[in-house]
């Protein structure tokens, strides 16, 4: 039952980085994407596929929810573990990174001595720390948050030893950390984490590690039979060209006795005394863990089913994931010079360039915030600054149609870009230009 007659998957050609890539994409010409990081998008035939698994979904819905998706599902879970180096059945899909972080964390029995802390840097996602937050507060402050604080730019062994220092701390406090909370690549600002000794540290601690790598496969590299961390949860439609919202979910054996629910709870949660409820499905033929996360409900997860169909067209069309991360970082480091040089100003970056080892890259803008007109530069009252971002990214689409990521940090203004394989440097050229066009334009905005 639920033999899948599909389509073969063609050869796809294979096309050079740049513009000539546009044409695998599904942007509005006049559309110039700077900001892949955010949402992620997808190549056409990576719709195509989608929308036959849809097709046949329609076509027969029962064979294909009941029988058909649990095969191709595990087709993709053994795509995602060979880029991830991990065990097919140590990983399964979410809807985003969020929903990882949330399973994780609700998941977890916090000690009732009260004592559990769960560590996090600063510049954590704000979901994220939401998340901290709320479970800190429904289990009554049995576990509490401790933050730690970090003024960028700074190389990695100084953030380690941050990380050190407050794990000593909350012991000195008689506290417990019993968990740390850390991203791959931050999201902004967008720098790559030493997250390889984090993980590490984690370990020589005693400490759980939970990998936010909502920035992650497909944008960096990830051996997660060497990294051995705890949990990680990476975003595929960011990155790895998959359609939106899908995040591989990685739980290494020894832990998914830890991870009892999926969210929400459903059919395939095993209770420790059953009463019983009639289960809807075929009787469950893998483990608890991939069993429990397989079929949360009637949720249209076709997408999550294309996974490897993106890795395959990444393989034949760019030449593999070693090769598009080679080309994004390269893009994402000149091309942030190149703005930062256009603007005058400079990229967020330290001296061993750890922070820009990745695709994404910060630039300051020629933009100073007070009371007082700085001589020679664009002055924006401090009353002023949550209005003039959002001009600035507002003006970025109206007028520009392009989009970036602008924010206010460390008490200066910063743009965030993204680099990817439809983007080359003259498309940088041209973000330097319309960002010093519209940092000139602000000062004569009335706010
Ligand atoms: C993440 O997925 C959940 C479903 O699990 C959805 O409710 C939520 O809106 C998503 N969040 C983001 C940031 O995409
Ligand atoms: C090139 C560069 O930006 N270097 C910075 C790296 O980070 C240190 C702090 O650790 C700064 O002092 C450098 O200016």
């Amino acid at each position: 039952m639920g033999e899948v007659s599909l389509e073969p998957s063609p050869t796809y050609e294979r096309t050079p980085f740049g513009k000539e890539m546009l044409k695998h994409f599904l942007f509005d010409p006049s559309y110039k994407n700077l900001n892949h990081g955010s949402f992620g998008t997808f190549p056409l035939p990576i719709r195509n596929k989608q929308r036959e698994y849809q097709d046949l979904c329609e076509a027969a819905p029962d064979p294909f929810i009941r029988y058909t998706y649990p095969k191709l599902s595990d087709v993709a879970r053994g795509a995602v573990a060979k880029v991830l180096n991990c065990p097919t059945d140590t990983v399964v899909f979410v809807a985003n990174a969020t929903t990882g972080v949330n399973t994780v964390l609700r998941n977890i029995v916090w000690n009732q001595d009260g004592k559990d802390e769960i560590l996090y840097f600063r510049h954590i996602y704000g979901a994220c720390l939401k998340t901290v937050e709320y479970v800190c507060e429904a289990n009554h402050d049995i576990v509490n948050p401790r933050e730690i604080i970090v003024e960028y730019p700074m190389e990695d062994a100084d953030l380690l030893a941050l990380f050190r220092n407050a794990i000593k701390a909350s012991r000195a406090e008689g506290k417990r950390p019993r968990l740390a909370i850390y991203d791959a690549v931050s999201s902004l600002p967008g720098l790559r984490m030493p997250f390889e000794d984090l993980t590490a540290a984690c370990k020589e601690e005693g400490i759980l590690s939970l990998v936010d790598a909502a920035h992650g496969i497909g944008h960096v590299h990830l051996d997660l039979t060497t990294l051995d961390p705890d949990f990680v949860v990476t975003n595929a439609h960011k990155w790895l060209f998959v359609p939106r919202g899908c995040a591989v979910f990685y739980v290494p054996i020894k832990n998914q006795p830890l991870m009892r629910s999926s969210l929400p709870t459903s059919h395939g949660f095993v209770p420790k005394t059953t009463t019983g409820a009639l289960m809807p499905l075929p009787p469950p033929t893998k483990s608890e863990f991939v069993n429990a996360f397989e079929f949360i409900g009637t949720i249209d997860n076709t997408n999550y089913l294309v996974a490897g169909e993106a890795i395959k067209w990444r393989e034949e069309v760019c030449g593999g994931e070693k090769a598009i991360i080679d080309y994004n970082t390269k893009l994402a480091r000149e091309g942030g010079a190149t703005v930062a040089k256009i603007l005058g100003t400079k990229v967020l970056d330290n001296a061993t360039h750890s922070l820009t080892n990745c695709c994404l890259v910060n630039v300051l803008l020629p933009l100073a915030v007070g009371a007082e007109d700085v001589a020679g530069t664009v002055t924006i009252k401090p009353e002023h600054i949550g209005k003039a971002k959002e001009w600035l990214q507002s003006t970025l689409i109206d007028e520009h149609k392009t989009f970036l990521a602008i924010w206010f940090f460390q008490g200066q203004f910063w743009a965030r870009l993204s680099g990817q394989i439809y983007l080359e440097m003259e498309d940088f050229v041209w973000a330097g230009e319309t960002l010093k066009k519209i940092c000139q334009g602000v000062a004569k905005q009335q706010f």
